[in-house]
C-alpha cells in the first residue's frame, strides 16, 4: 500500500499549443488523477483527452530510460558518459573528414513544447556549427515567419485573432476543434466558439472537408485544396474595387499598398471561383461582410499554409486584415505581449531569408534554417557538402515530413545518427546512439513559444510533478554536456549555460512588466512561482506602430518576392482534370502527430486512421465501403482502409499523418499493433511552396485503386 501523503501539482499540458491547465494528482510515484486546472486563467479547468496520457507517457515501460547503443539491429543500454563522449567524438570526426556542414540537425515539434529545448539547443548548434539545420518549421509554420519577417520586421511579431472580441472570424485550413488551436494559442475552442455565436457573431471555415470546426461553424465552404490563394486574392481585390478599404490607425503606417492593389487586379472573382469551386458571389459576399462587420478577422493555419501557396495565402490573410481595419484593433489580430521574449524593434532573432541556398535544389534559408524538403537529398546525393551524420531532436522525420521512403534510405545510409528522444521511433531506429530524457512531468516547465501565440496574455511556471529517477538527464542537460564534449575535442571554449529558469528569470526581469518596463507590475519569476495557477495579464493589447521591427519603421505590404510569386499562382491556374483526386490530411482531438499512439486510452476505439473518400468519386472508381484501396502518388503507394463520407468533398481524399509505425522496427509496443500507413509515403519532397520552401503536405496529386 502507498502510504505517503496525496499531493496535488500545478502545471501545464505540454502537448498542444492550447497549453491547458492541469491539475494532477499524486500520491509517492503514482499519479493518481489529471484533470482540467479550473483556475487557470486562459483554459478555465478545459482539457482534451490527451491531457490524462501524461501519465501512461510518464509510466510507459516502452519510454527509453537509460542512454542506448545500437549495433546492427541490437540495442544496448549504455551509461551517459559513454553515450557523450562517443556522440562528440563521432560528430566531430566526420566533420574532420567531411567538413563542417556534413553534420545536420533537424528539431522537430516538441522541443517548443520543452523550454530546455529552446534555451539550451542553440549552444550545441554553436558548436558544431553547420549550415544544414531543418526542423518541423518547414513543415508547418514557416509561412506565417516569413511573412511576419517581411512585412513587419521579426519573425515572431504574428498577430493572433483576438477572438475573445470578435463578431466575425473567417477561417481556412485550420480545424481548432480537432487541433486545439494554432498559432492561436486558444485553449476551450468550443466555448470559444460558442460564445463568439451567443454575442451574434459569426464562424465561418473555407475547407475542403467539412471538419469538426465547420461542423459548429455558420457557414462552410468547400474549397478545392490548394487553391486558397486565388480566392484570397478576389477578396483583396474586391475590397479595392468596391470600396471597402478601411485601414484605420494603421493608414500613415503603410508600405506599398499601390502595389498589392495593382498586383491583384487580374485576380478576379471568376477566377477565384474556376479554381476554387467557391462561387463568385459567395467569395464577393464575403469580402462585402469582413469589411463591414465591426470587428472581424481572417485567420489560416496548417490547410493554406502547407500547400502550394503557403505563402503567398498568409501574405494574403494580413493583407485583407489590414484593408478590413482587423489589424491592431480590438476583436481583429493583435501581436502578443508576453512576460518572456516580447518582440519590438531590435528584439534579436528577427530572422532572415535567402542568404543561403541547399547544396542540391538551391532552396532557400529562413532564419538560419533549410527546408525539411530538401533534407533527404542532401544527405544522399554524394559530393562535398553531403550530409554524413544526423542529430534529430525530438522528431520523427521518417514519418512526418515528405517523401518518407527516401528519407527513411537516407537514415539507413548515414555515416552516424545521433537522437534526442526517448522513443525508438520510425526514425530513430536508424540511430546509433539515442539520448533520452527526463519525463515531461521531471522536470520544470515555462511556455516560451506559446504565450508569445495566446490569444489572451497570461503566464505561468510549473515545478516539476516528479523528481527524476537517479542518473536521468534533462534536455537542457544533454546539450549541456554534449556541447562542452565536443567544444573540448575542437579546442574551443564553452561555458555550460544556467538552468532554463535561471535565464527565463533573468529575461522577464528586464523584459515587458519588469520593474524597468511597469514598475507597478514589475513582474519577475519567483512572482509567478508564487502563483501556482498561474497569472492573467489581460487580452490582446493593440500597438503594433512602436513595435515595427523593419527599416522603415513602416508596414511592408509589397515584399517582392512575394508580388513576384503572383506570377506563378497566374500561371497555376488550371482546369480541373477529370477524375482529379488531391490529398489532405486530418487532425484527431486523440492523437498527436507521430508520437501519441503507444497509449491504449487514446487508441481504442473506432479506427481514425482511414482513408476518407466522396461516395461518387468510390462509385466512378467501382471501390466498396470499407475495401482496401492503393492509393499512389508520384513518389510512392499505400495500401490502406477507404471510407465513404461526403465529409469530404469530391475530387478530394483525406488521410491523416503520424501512423505507419507497424512497418518500422519500432519498439513501442502499442504503437507497432496499430493499422494505419504513413500518409508521407505519399506526399512529395519535391511538390512545395516554391518561394517559401515549405513542404506542400496538401493538395497532393494521388490516383486510388482498388488493393
Ligand atoms: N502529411 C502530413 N505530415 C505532417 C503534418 C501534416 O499535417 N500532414 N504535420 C506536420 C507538422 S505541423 C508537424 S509539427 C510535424 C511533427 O512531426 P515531428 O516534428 O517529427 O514531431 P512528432 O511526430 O511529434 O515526433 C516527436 C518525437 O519527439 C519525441 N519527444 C516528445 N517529447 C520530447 C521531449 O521532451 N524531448 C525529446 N528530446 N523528445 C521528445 C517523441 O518521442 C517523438 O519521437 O509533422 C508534420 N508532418
Ligand atoms: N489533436 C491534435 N492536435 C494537434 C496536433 C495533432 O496532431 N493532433 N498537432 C498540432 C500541430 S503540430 C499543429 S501544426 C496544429 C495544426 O492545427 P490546425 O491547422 O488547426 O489543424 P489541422 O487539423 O491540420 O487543420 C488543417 C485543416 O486544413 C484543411 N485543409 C487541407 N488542405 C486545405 C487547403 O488546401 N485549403 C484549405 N482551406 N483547407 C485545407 C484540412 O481539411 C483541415 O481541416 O495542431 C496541433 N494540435
Ligand atoms: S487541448 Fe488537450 S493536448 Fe492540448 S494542451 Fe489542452 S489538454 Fe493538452
Ligand atoms: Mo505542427
Amino acid at each position: 500500500m502507498n502510504e505517503s501523503a496525496v499531493k496535488t501539482h500545478y502545471r501545464a499540458c505540454h502537448l498542444c499549443e492550447a497549453i491547458c491547465g492541469l491539475e494532477i494528482k499524486t500520491q509517492g510515484d503514482e499519479i493518481l488523477s489529471i484533470k482540467g486546472d479550473k483556475e487557470d486563467p486562459i483554459s478555465q479547468g478545459f482539457i482534451c483527452p490527451k491531457a490524462t496520457a501524461i501519465a501512461d507517457i510518464h509510466n510507459d515501460p516502452d519510454r527509453i530510460r537509460t542512454p542506448m547503443k545500437r549495433i546492427g539491429d541490437q540495442w544496448h543500454a549504455i551509461s551517459w558518459q559513454e553515450a557523450i563522449d562517443t556522440t562528440a567524438q563521432r560528430l566531430v570526426d566526420v566533420q574532420t573528414e567531411h567538413g563542417e556542414d556534413s553534420v545536420a540537425f533537424f528539431a522537430g515539434n516538441p522541443g517548443v513544447h520543452n523550454y530546455g529545448n529552446m534555451t539550451h539547443g542553440a549552444s550545441l548548434r554553436r558548436v558544431v556549427k553547420t549550415k544544414n539545420h531543418f526542423s518541423a518549421t518547414s513543415l508547418d509554420q514557416l509561412p506565417h515567419q516569413l511573412t511576419s519577417h517581411a512585412m513587419y520586421g521579426h519573425q515572431f511579431l504574428i498577430p493572433i485573432p483576438d477572438i475573445d472580441r470578435t463578431q466575425m472570424m473567417v477561417i481556412l485550413g485550420g480545424n481548432p476543434l480537432a487541433s486545439n488551436g494554432s498559432i492561436m494559442t486558444m485553449p476551450n475552442a468550443p466555448k470559444r466558439f460558442k460564445d463568439l455565436q451567443a454575442r451574434g457573431g459569426k464562424l465561418v471555415v473555407i475547407d475542403p472537408r467539412r471538419s469538426e470546426t465547420a461542423n459548429v461553424a455558420d457557414q462552410h465552404l468547400f474549397v478545392r485544396p490548394g487553391s486558397d490563394a486565388y480566392v484570397l486574392m478576389a477578396i483583396i481585390n474586391t475590397l479595392f474595387s468596391e470600396n471597402l478599404v478601411n485601414t484605420k490607425h494603421l493608414s500613415d503606417h503603410l508600405d506599398g499598398l499601390d502595389t498589392v492593389k495593382n498586383a491583384v487586379k487580374n485576380f478576379s472573382l471568376e477566377l477565384a471561383e474556376s479554381q476554387s469551386g467557391i462561387p463568385a458571389a459567395t467569395i464577393k459576399a464575403l469580402a462585402t461582410e469582413l469589411a463591414q462587420t465591426e470587428k472581424a478577422v481572417i485567420y489560416g493555419r496548417m490547410g493554406v499554409s502547407v500547400q502550394e501557396f503557403g505563402a503567398l495565402c498568409q501574405w494574403a490573410i494580413q493583407i485583407i486584415n489590414i484593408l478590413i481595419g482587423a489589424l491592431d484593433n480590438e476583436g481583429g489580430a493583435i501581436a502578443t505581449s508576453p512576460a518572456f521574449a516580447y518582440v519590438k524593434k531590435g528584439t534579436p532573432g528577427g530572422g532572415h531569408f535567402n542568404l543561403f541556398k541547399s547544396r542540391v535544389s538551391g532552396l532557400p534559408e529562413f532564419g538560419g534554417e533549410l527546408p525539411a524538403v530538401a533534407m533527404a537529398e542532401e544527405m544522399l546525393t554524394p559530393g562535398e557538402g553531403q550530409i554524413k551524420a544526423m542529430v534529430t531532436i525530438a522528431g520523427n522525420p521518417v514519418i512526418s515530413s515528405a517523401n518518407a521512403s527516401e528519407l527513411d534510405k537516407a537514415f539507413a545510409g548515414l555515416d552516424f545518427y545521433v537522437a534526442f528522444d526517448f522513443y525508438i521511433n520510425g526514425t530513430t531506429r536508424h540511430a546509433d546512439i539515442i539520448l533520452p530524457p527526463t519525463s515531461p512531468l521531471e522536470h520544470d516547465h515555462y511556455d516560451i513559444a506559446f504565450f508569445r501565440l495566446a490569444v489572451r496574455n497570461s503566464v505561468r511556471f510549473n515545478q516539476p510533478v516528479f523528481k527524476p529517477e537517479e542518473g536521468a538527464l534533462h534536455d537542457w542537460q544533454i546539450f549541456n554536456a554534449l556541447s562542452t564534449k565536443i567544444a573540448e575535442l575542437k579546442g574551443k571554449d564553452f561555458r555550460p549555460l544556467p538552468a532554463p529558469d535561471v535565464i527565463v528569470a533573468k529575461g522577464i526581469e528586464h523584459d515587458y512588466y519588469g520593474e524597468a518596463n511597469q514598475p507597478e507590475i514589475a513582474l519577475t519569476l519567483d512572482k509567478i512561482k508564487a502563483n501556482p495557477h498561474g497569472i492573467d495579464l489581460g487580452p490582446l493589447k493593440p500597438g503594433l506602430v512602436e513595435r515595427l521591427a523593419t527599416d522603415s519603421g513602416k508596414i511592408i505590404c509589397a515584399p517582392e518576392f512575394l508580388i513576384n510569386d503572383l506570377l506563378r499562382l497566374a500561371d497555376s491556374a488550371s482546369e480541373k482534370a477529370e477524375n482529379e483526386l488531391l490529398l489532405i490530411g486530418r487532425r484527431h482531438v486523440r492523437s498527436n502527430n507521430s508520437w501519441m499512439h503507444n497509449y491504449h486510452r487514446l487508441v481504442k476505439g473506432k479506427p481514425r486512421w482511414q482513408l476518407m473518400m466522396h461516395p461518387d468519386d468510390m462509385h466512378a472508381r467501382g471501390l466498396e465501403d470499407e475495401s482496401q484501396v492503393t492509393i499512389q502518388s508520384r513518389v510512392g503507394e499505400v495500401t490502406t482502409t477507404v471510407i465513404a463520407t461526403d465529409e469530404v468533398m469530391k475530387g478530394v481524399v483525406s488521410l491523416p499523418h503520424g501512423w505507419g509505425h507497424k512497418k518500422y522496427a519500432v519498439k513501442m509496443g502499442i504503437a507497432s499493433q496499430q493499422e494505419g500507413v504513413n500518409c508521407n509515403e505519399l506526399t512529395d519532397d519535391k511538390f512545395i511552396d516554391k518561394v517559401s520552401g515549405n513542404a506542400a503536405l496538401n493538395g497532393v496529386p494521388v490516383t486510388v485503386v482498388a488493393a
